[in-house]
């Protein structure tokens, strides 16, 4: 049997023990919660890599984005970055903390080292577009950024983590590709 062709996740992703369906639809939920859809990281993810496959489509893009959601590692770190913005925002966080996320403080830099746990799930690709998207803030990022300085919403996590899992999308997509 052509088991590669058929099988729609590459036999290395089909591991059930790092898919979660059940946490997948709580982390899901919390984003759009914080205003993000997975559309909008699929958008990214488009941006990075339609230039450099042809015929690659957003819904592709989409299958890839939720492939990443379905990785434990990646559902830990949006619980764990979410809760963080959402407790800044609430006022049940101490001092100094709540003051460095409130502000987006640039020299805080546990939201970059948190977003790399979703980064490293797929290697040394998703760090160059991580950083890329770290740097240009495509479509929702600047959104968020913009929202994050001009009112009190804090989203200091959640930007860094939509950028990780559009970046972990667009090497995810490489990786199928470039079999
Ligand atoms: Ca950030």
């Amino acid at each position: 049997m052509a088991e590669n062709e058929t099988a729609k996740i590459p036999k290395e992703y089909a591991d059930d023990r790092v898919n979660d369906t059940k946490t997948r639809d709580v982390v899901v939920k919390m984003m759009k919660e914080r205003g993000v859809e997975l559309s909008d990281i699929a958008a990214i993810t488009y941006g990075l890599q339609g230039k450099y496959i042809p015929g690659l489509s957003e819904k592709t893009c989409l299958e890839h984005v939720e492939r990443v959601v379905m990785k434990r590692e990646v559902q830990n770190a949006i619980l764990t970055g979410l809760e963080l913005d959402k407790l800044a925002e609430s006022g049940a966080m101490s001092e100094p903390l709540r003051g460095m996320l409130l502000e987006d403080y640039g020299l805080y830099g546990v939201d970059e080292v948190l977003a790399l746990a979703i980064v490293n799930v797929y290697g040394s690709i998703g760090f160059t577009n991580f950083g890329y998207v770290d740097k240009t803030k495509p479509g929702i990022i600047k959104k968020l950024d913009e929202i994050g300085k001009n009112t009190d919403q804090c989203h200091t996590f959640l930007d860094d983590i939509v950028g990780a899992i559009a970046a972990a999308a667009a090497s995810s997509i490489a990786h199928r590709y470039a079999g």
